[in-house]
Order: structure tokens, then sequence, then C-alpha cells
């Protein structure tokens, strides 16, 4: 069997504990081949010089992990630039948070080569290499560029816009043009791949033909959808584990007369953090028998601070939720319970597991993978709802949440409210429905099914 090549921005040791689902299917993927995890180390060196960095190596059991740093300058335009300022906000539709600083695109293309320069002697000629998101979409061509002949997958996962939000990135047409140096690409929904693939036929001049072959730019390649999942039976495991059960018991004690929402985010202006805050305000000003007993619990885990926007949404938040607690609350309720904080992953299941809702609204996702743990940490016999956004790429498979356009502060409010009054029958029907699903798209199926199409695919 070929040996697997991870690339991505950042590398998790496999087996340390904190690790998440996707670190944990990437490295059983991994061992199973006796791998190589390749990525930046995290660390930022001052005043180095650009495009270059030391490699480091180190073996987590047979799985090896290379890094290799990044100076300054590098990451401030590689990683806060183009990845983070340019790409993420238009992938997610916001071209109001773009800026498009004409000196991110050198230091994105620097980073790529670096990485490219520091793998390829890593390489092994049957290696089977695969490159997660958009930090690196011009990595296998540089790649090529330097000989590398191996099979090379890409999977993105954040959105793929449609052709002319992608289109508003200056350097969209070299974009797409990396993409085609890959042998398969992956989105993670059906309606990335469909923005892809008129984004091929509309702005690149290529074709689609039946097989998930696309061609353009005079070569072909597979592109497909390969929804995303969790491990479902590690987090059940979560679940059942001591410190879940103990944050589950602190929170029936503390909210026992209460009703429980929670949001669970990182800090990013494509969750609809502010928006859900408002659906709440409208929930306790429409429906007043929710005053004094629903609260709502939005933890928020800090991410990347040096962006201005990011920044703002801070700000934003902080604001939204005083207002609500000046407004509604009384000496012994307070409506929104706002963290800044990332929740130990093996207490989130506890957490989960109390709430009667999981509001789960982004503006935009490319899956969102809390939505599908809220699911799999729910008690069968008395399961909360899910209220899930449509813009979520979750929403093309958990068809049984209550879907909700996150815009629409109202409707939100309303689907919340049918949610808290749901009756047992129909919350345990729709919970089995998606766990059901949620085990069909486990993270498991998702790396299988990816690493097969790479073995059968083959660019010309
Ligand atoms: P993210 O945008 O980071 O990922 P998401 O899928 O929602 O988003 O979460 C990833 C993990 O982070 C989950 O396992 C979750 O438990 C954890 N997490 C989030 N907030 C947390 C908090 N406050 N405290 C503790 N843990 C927290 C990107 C894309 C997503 C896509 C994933 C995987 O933006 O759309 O689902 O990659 O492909």
């Amino acid at each position: 069997m070929s040996r697997l090549v991870v690339v991505s921005n950042r590398v998790a040791d496999p087996r340390k504990q904190a690790a998440g689902g996707l670190a944990v299917a990437v490295g059983e993927a991994l061992h199973s081949t006796g791998g190589l995890w390749f990525g930046w180390s995290g660390k930022i060196i001052e005043g180095g010089t650009p495009g270059e960095g030391e490699l480091r190596a180190q073996r987590s059991s047979n799985v090896t992990l290379a890094t290799v740093d990044l100076g300054r300058d590098d990451y401030e335009r590689f990683y806060t630039g183009y990845s983070n300022a340019v790409l993420w906000p238009v992938f997610h539709y916001r071209l109001d948070l773009a800026d498009f600083d004409t000196s991110y695109i050198g230091g994105y293309r620097r980073v790529n080569q670096l990485f490219a320069r520091k793998l390829l002697p890593l390489l092994r000629p049957d290696d089977l290499i695969w490159v997660h998101d958009y930090h690196l979409i011009p990595l296998a061509a540089e790649l090529r560029g330097m000989g590398c002949r191996q099979k090379i997958g890409f999977f993105l996962h954040i959105p793929m816009p449609p052709p002319l939000i992608f289109a508003a990135i200056p350097e969209h047409e070299w974009l797409a043009r990396c993409l085609f140096s890959y042998d398969l690409v992956g989105f993670q929904g059906n309606a990335d791949l469909a923005h892809f693939s008129r984004y091929v036929q509309a702005e690149a001049g290529g074709s689609a033909t039946e097989d998930h072959r696309y061609r353009a730019f005079g070569r072909t390649i597979r592109a497909q959808a390969f929804p995303i999942g969790i491990d479902v039976d590690e987090f059940t495991r979560l679940t059942q584990g001591k410190e879940a059960r103990e944050t589950y018991s602190t929170m029936r004690e503390q909210y026992a007369r209460r009703n429980l929402l929670i949001g669970v985010d990182r800090l990013d202006y494509s969750k609809g953090i502010p928006h859900r805050i408002r659906a709440f305000r409208e929930l306790l000003a429409n429906y007043p028998e929710n005053r004094d007993s629903a609260t709502l619990i939005q933890i928020v885990s800090p991410s990347r601070e040096a962006v201005n926007a990011y920044a703002d949404i801070r700000r934003e938040l902080e604001g939204l939720c005083g207002a609500i607690n000046g407004d509604y609350g009384e000496l012994d309720w307070m409506p929104v319970r706002y963290i800044h904080r990332t929740v130990a992953r093996k207490r989130l299941p506890g957490l989960y597991r109390a709430a009667r809702v999981g509001v789960i609204t982004p503006l935009r996702d490319g899956m969102n993978l809390v939505a599908k743990e809220f699911v799999v940490a729910q008690d069968p016999d008395d399961p909360g709802v899910l209220v899930l956004s449509r813009f979520a790429g979750a929403a093309e498979q958990l068809l049984e949440a209550l879907l909700v356009n996150p815009y629409d502060i109202r409707g939100t409010a309303e689907a919340i409210q049918l949610a808290l009054r749901m009756p047992l029958a129909e919350r345990q029907a729709r919970y089995r429905a998606l766990m059901r699903r949620i085990r069909e798209h486990d993270v498991h199926c998702w790396s299988e099914g990816y690493l097969q199409a790479l073995r059968e695919s083959g660019g010309d």
C-alpha cells in the first residue's frame, strides 16, 4: 500500500488526547501506512529570512511529524494576510471584509514554495499526498514545478463560493489553475462542487464530464463532494466519560429550572453569532413565557486575534450580550452567558447534553462539526433539538434539524420557540434520523472515501 503523506497548515500529534476527531481520523489513516504529516510548526521566528524556515521531524509511534517554522513577515503575509484576510472572507461570501492588499500574495506563494521545497526530499516515489485547505491551494503546482509526479489530492474544508464571488479575488484564475495541478479536488458539499463546476465552465472555458472529471487549463482532474463527519464512537465515548458526566450534572443542577440553549463556536464572523444573539432577544421579546426560564450559553473560542475583523466582532458581541442582560435580566436570571474561552474537548459533550436546544446558525460554513457533535451527545430517551443554519454544509445531510435562515432573525426565533416546545416523540424521531445520517457520513467514511477516489484518480 502507498504511504500516505498529509500536508496541512497545522500539524497535530494524533496521540494527544486533546486532538479532535479530524486529527484522530487523519492520524488513523497515517498509522495504517506509517505515514508522514507535514506542516507549519506554529512557531514564528522574529526577523527570519523570508521564504526560509527550519525543518524539524519527530516520530509519534510509526508516524513522522515534520514541521517548518515561519519568519514573521511570511507568517503575516501568508497566514494573517492572504489566507485569512483574502481567501477566508471571500470563500465565506464576505467581500466586504476582504483586504486585497497586494503585498499578501507574494508571502502566500513564498510559503507554499517553502513547503514544497522542504517536503520534496522527504517524498517516496509511490506516496499518496493529501493536501488540506485554503492555505495550501498552490502547493501541488509548486511541487509539480519541482518534478513531483506522485498523486496529489486537495480537500477544501471551507465553502467554495459562486463563480462571481470567487472571481472577485484578483488572482482567481491563478488559484483555479493551481487547483488543476491536483489529481483530485474534494469539497464539503454538492453546493460547493456545483460552484466549482460552474466556474470551470463559465470562467475558465473548461468542461465537465460525467464521471466527476473536469477539464480546463490543459488538464483533466477529478472533483467530488466528500462531506466530512465526526468520529461517532470517539464522541460517544467522550460523552460517557467522567469529565462530560461531571459537566452535565453541574449544568443540570445549576439550571434545574431553566431551559438551556447552547452555541459553541470559534470566534468568527462566518459563524453568525451576533445574528443568533439577536434571534434570542427576539425570542424573549415575542414569547415572554421564556423570560426567566430560557438561558443561552454562548461559548466562543478565541481565534485569529491579529485580524481586524475579529476584534470588531468581539466588541459587537460583548455589547449585544450586555444589552440583553441589562434589558431582560433579573437578580437571579441572566439571559445570556457569553464565555470567551475554549472548552476542554472532554467537557463539551456534557454541555451539549445539558442543553434543550443547540443553536448552530453560521451565515456560511464549510460543514460545521459542532452540529454533528451536539446530536451525538444527546440522551436518546430525552434528546435536545438542533436548530441549524441552512447555510452550513451540514444542512445538506442533517435534514431533520430545524433548518433556519440565520439572517431572518424573526424566523430563527420562531424555530427556537418550536424547538423549546417540541413534544418528546418528535424530538426522538428527529434524533434517530439525524444519528443515522451522522453515522452514514462519519469521519472514517470521509477519509476512506477520499483516499479511495485519490487512488483511482489520474490526471493527465
Ligand atoms: P471550524 O471553522 O473550526 O472548521 P467547526 O467544524 O464548527 O469549525 O469546529 C471544529 C471543531 O472545533 C469541533 O470539533 C468543535 O468541537 C471545536 N470547537 C469549536 N468551538 C469550540 C469552543 N468554543 N470550545 C471548544 N471547542 C470548540 C473548519 C470549517 C468547518 C468544517 C471544519 C472541518 O470552517 O466548516 O466543519 O473545518 O472540515
